[in-house]
């Protein structure tokens, strides 16, 4: 798959992409749109737990984030400019019924009419996630994803959002990253609705996933035969030492991975996460009986969250607590990372992300689309330009690892860049930089970043050089 191709504007040898492949960028509603309390908008977990003090650093909020409420006329147009052929953007089920069920507000609705047809009419295509984190509150003041009930209110408004959108998406993925909403959001609290109970965040977990299998059916009751259903998941590529740290790998594989990966597949929930989590309680006491076929309604496509491989070691004593998000694990040292680190101090490790993609084609069968990668470093604007080497080599040598993958033969359909704009990175605030295009928070200025232009060029070769960062 190396040639020499002077056409492809890259002008050296270049790794190229099967013909057709799906190339875009990624955001997510409560981190790009701003305009929390605007059209009827109701409030988010993330509107209340951004609002507790010390949760979210620096005070920071929801408001303004990008402003792209207003602004989405020109984030569009500069997607047209970086040649992207889809936009993968989160609907916020607050816009669409304010209180997470019963009454629909029209206004919500509109703004994301004028979102895809804007997308449409530039050829983009619309790649629409139903939940990205922003649950209306009115919901968790009932429990939240602890209460069965949320599933069935998430189909409900799954079904709307389609039968409204469906006639110009094809593309639906029903959560995004559901470990975090249940292990951030309920076991160790760091992410809204900040509740510290691991045993109820495994319920979550499987109220989540429940959640999403009622939406797929809901939805694929009354779509077209070209509708496709995905979820996306944020996986651990695992990295061990030797074979002392590999029942430690075991069981953080299994609350990262397997415990979504099994049930999704018809395998159930694993049985060996299942007893190393009993000392919690029985959790698996709110599974009941055809739940698992529910989880288990086929999807098209899975979509691939990689940002960094963990690294763990087996803690000295194989009962002590480890802590943090992971429930009810114990036993496990997180190591810290290793050689380049990005801003959030996560490893650089492009091979992991070929490794995972390799090992989602034994364990899943599904095409793949790697729905977010990407980097947030502290940038700087001078003379109108960025210069984000760091991001540029992280997103070339993650390019060149998706390659790798497809080479090896895994069937991966897709790359969308973590994020098109920098944004309101959660419990961090706006401190975090991810985008390939900068935005001045302030004045609301966007600046394409040189990583940006770098995908821009590999977009326009589907292609990447196979060696160096020389891109226009
Ligand atoms: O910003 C987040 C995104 O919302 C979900 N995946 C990881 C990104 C970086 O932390």
């Amino acid at each position: 798959m190396t040639t020499t191709d002077p056409g492809t504007g890259v002008g050296q040898d270049v790794l190229r992409f099967p013909p057709g492949f799906r190339w875009g960028a990624a955001t997510a509603s409560f981190q790009i749109e701003g305009a929390t309390a605007e059209d009827g908008r109701g409030p988010s977990i993330w509107d209340t737990f951004a609002a507790r003090p010390g949760a979210v650093r620096g005070g920071d909020t929801g408001d303004p984030a990008c402003d792209h409420y207003h602004r989405y006329p020109a984030d569009v147009e500069l997607m047209a400019e970086l040649g992207l052929g889809a936009y993968r953007f989160s609907l916020a089920w607050p816009r669409i019924q304010p209180l997470g069920a019963g009454r629909v507000e029209p206004r919500g609705l509109a703004f994301y009419d004028r979102l895809v047809d804007e997308l449409l009419g530039k050829g983009i295509e619309p790649v629409v996630t139903l939940y990205h984190w922003d649950l209306p509150q009115a919901l968790e003041d009932r429990g939240g994803w602890r209460d069965r009930d949320t599933a069935h209110r998430f189909a409900e408004y799954a079904a709307l959002a389609h039968e409204h959108l469906g006639d110009r998406v094809r593309s639906w993925t029903t959560l995004n990253e559901p470990w975090c909403s249940a292990f951030l959001g309920y076991a160790n609290g760091v992410h809204a609705p900040g509740v510290v109970d691991p045993k109820a965040s495994l319920e979550a977990a499987h109220h989540l996933l429940l959640g999403h299998g009622l939406a797929v059916r809901a939805m694929r009751a009354r779509a077209s035969a070209d509708h496709r259903f995905s979820i996306v998941l944020n996986f651990g590529a695992l990295d061990v030492d030797d074979d002392s740290a590999l029942d430690a790998a075991r069981k953080v594989d299994g609350l990262q991975n397997r415990l979504f990966l099994d049930p999704l597949g018809g395998r159930g929930y694993p049985r060996d996460v299942v007893e190393d989590t009993a000392w919690l309680g029985d959790w698996t006491a709110v599974v009941r009986d055809g739940d698992l076929d529910v989880i288990a309604t086929p999807i098209d496509w899975m979509g691939v969250n990689y940002y960094a491989p963990t690294r763990v070691a087996a803690a000295a004593d194989p009962l002590v607590v480890t802590g943090g998000p992971f429930p009810g694990l114990r036993g496990v040292e997180f190591l810290p990372p290793r050689g380049e680190v990005t801003g959030m101090n996560w490893e650089i490790d492009p091979t992991g992300l070929t490794r995972l993609l390799q090992r989602l084609q034994r364990d899943v069968g599904l095409p793949l689309v790697v729905t977010e990668n990407g980097s947030a470093f502290p940038d700087v604007v001078e003379g109108g330009e960025v210069v984000d080497l760091a991001r540029t080599r992280y997103l070339v040598d993650h390019l060149r690892a998706v390659h790798a993958a497809i080479a090896a033969g895994v069937d991966v359909r897709g790359y969308f860049a973590w994020s098109l704009l920098d944004n309101f990175e959660w419990a961090e605030g706006y401190s975090q930089r991810f985008g390939i295009v900068h935005v001045d928070y302030g004045t609301q200025v966007r600046t394409v970043k040189r990583s940006g232009r770098a995908l821009a060029a590999v977009i326009g070769a589907n292609a990447v050089p196979t060696t160096g960062y020389d891109l226009p």
